[in-house]
């Protein structure tokens, strides 16, 4: 049977973790797997196509690469999964799919994901559990992936020969107990790690804060979505930092424009930097949206997002806002929301004010000093820019 499995063209950080298992999956089958990103001239008929998709508001690529293989090979079987076809199933069977699959594929779960697919890509990409125990309202993980399920307490066998890293999309892994195993094996395997999608700090206790700090991981990630949770960060942050893990190297994601206003977003800015960590700010998007940063919730206006966004581009780094001094000492001089994030001088003055200068300066040459601290939260080379179009066919 050929297959050509298909990841529309939007912007994607990863290879998608999903064909690369459906492509494994049918390779094991004995048959012919062609990737493709977009709409590409194919040279051979396909017995099945499978579409896959990502955040909602990409649905645009979804519909455009559905309609054109269903174009190009109207006899073919064309699947559509993945996020937004999870999400948003009653649209996504709009784009012209035959079938829409909702939530994980099971059949190709614990499937080695063929990475020869993408033979520029050098990292695994896994998860070691799937779902979570909390039901965030801003987050879909308990519609997409339901309770914990502890799928692996051991990684090795998700690791592609020959790649040095492992990226980790798990949710929430220190909410399951399988942590301990992938931990041990981690440090033991001496494996560069990232759990992109942040460990919850709540759950830091001193055993994974000693793990943590003997594991080969540049960032630790975390989030402070609300401020009823400052207690359990401060103390998280503390256990890390007693496990010799740098301020630096702790990021933490503050959500906002979900149900707080900006002096309590502030207010967690501020604690962070204050704290010595590094913050990310991460805009609430709703979870069906059909386009990115429409919306703007009850307590935010559209001028105070601009704001943030604005002191993310100028005072901060890749978007996230490193504890340096300049910046702390902004924060804990202002008063509220407006003084910290304003980036003009009171009184109506447009020039950006001199120590606001000075810092982004200070900024600058801490950046090209220690670089060693900042290139990752440079945006990552586009793995894509290279041509991609491989194949098992052989022809
Ligand atoms: C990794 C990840 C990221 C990565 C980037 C991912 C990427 N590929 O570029 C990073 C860390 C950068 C990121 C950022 C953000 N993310 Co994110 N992220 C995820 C995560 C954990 C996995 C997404 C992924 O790549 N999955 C790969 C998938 C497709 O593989 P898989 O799951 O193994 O696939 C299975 C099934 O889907 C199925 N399948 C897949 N394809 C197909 C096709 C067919 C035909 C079939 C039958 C089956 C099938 O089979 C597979 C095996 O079971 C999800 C949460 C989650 N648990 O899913 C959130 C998630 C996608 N992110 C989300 C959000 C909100 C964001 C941010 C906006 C956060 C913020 N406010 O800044 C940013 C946006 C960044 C941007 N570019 O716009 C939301 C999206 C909601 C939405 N409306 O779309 C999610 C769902 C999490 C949540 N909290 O609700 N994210
Ligand atoms: S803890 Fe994290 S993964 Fe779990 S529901 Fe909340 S935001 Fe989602």
């Amino acid at each position: 049977m050929n297959v050509l499995l298909v990841e529309p063209d939007y912007y994607t950080r990863y290879p998608s973790l999903g064909l690369l298992k459906i492509g494994a999956f049918h390779k094991q089958k004995g048959d012919d797997v062609l990737l493709v990103r977009g709409r590409k001239p194919i040279e051979f008929t396909p017995d099945r196509i499978y579409v896959t998709s990502l955040f909602t508001w990409d649905w645009k690529p979804v519909w455009e690469a559905v309609r054109h293989y269903k174009k190009e090979f109207p006899r073919t079987e064309v699947r559509l999964g993945g996020i937004y076809a999870s999400l948003l199933a009653d649209h996504a069977k709009q784009s012209g799919a035959d079938t829409v699959w909702e939530g994980i594929l099971p059949l190709v779960e614990d499937v080695l994901p063929d990475y020869s697919l993408v033979p520029e890509w050098k990292s695994s990409l896994l998860f070691a559990t799937r779902g979570c125990p909390r039901k965030c309202g801003f987050c879909s993980v308990p519609k997409l992936e339901g309770a914990p399920v502890p799928s692996h307490d051991s990684i090795a066998s998700l690791m592609y020969p020959g790649h040095t890293k492992a990226v980790f999309f798990d949710n929430n892994i220190l909410a399951v107990p399988n942590w301990r195993g992938v931990f041990n094996e981690l440090i033991e395997l001496q494996m560069k790690c990232d759990f992109n999608q942040g460990m919850d700090a709540r759950l830091v206790n001193e055993e994974n804060a000693a793990l943590l700090g003997k594991m080969d991981i540049p960032f630790i990630r975390m989030a402070y979505d609300y401020i009823g949770i400052r207690p359990w960060i401060e103390k998280a942050i503390a256990r890390l930092k007693d496990n010799g893990i740098k301020g630096r190297r702790i990021v933490f994601y503050a959500l906002h424009n979900y149900v707080d206003g900006p002096e309590d977003f502030f207010q967690r800015v501020r604690d962070l930097l204050s704290w010595g960590v590094v913050v990310y700010p991460m805009r609430y998007e709703p979870l069906c949206t059909l386009q990115k940063h429409r919306y703007v919730s009850p307590k935010w206006t559209p001028e105070e997002l601009r704001m943030v966004a604005e002191a993310r581009r100028v005072l901060g780094y890749g978007g996230a806002f490193p504890p340096y001094k300049g910046l702390v000492e902004k924060f804990q001089r202002a008063n509220n929301f407006q003084e910290a994030f304003s980036l003009r001088p009171m009184g109506g003055n447009w020039r950006i004010p001199g120590p606001v200068v000075e810092m982004a300066l200070e900024h600058e040459q801490q950046s090209s000093i220690n670089k060693k601290y900042f290139p990752t939260w440079r945006r990552e080379k586009d793995w894509r820019k290279t041509p991609l179009v491989t194949s098992s066919l052989g022809r």
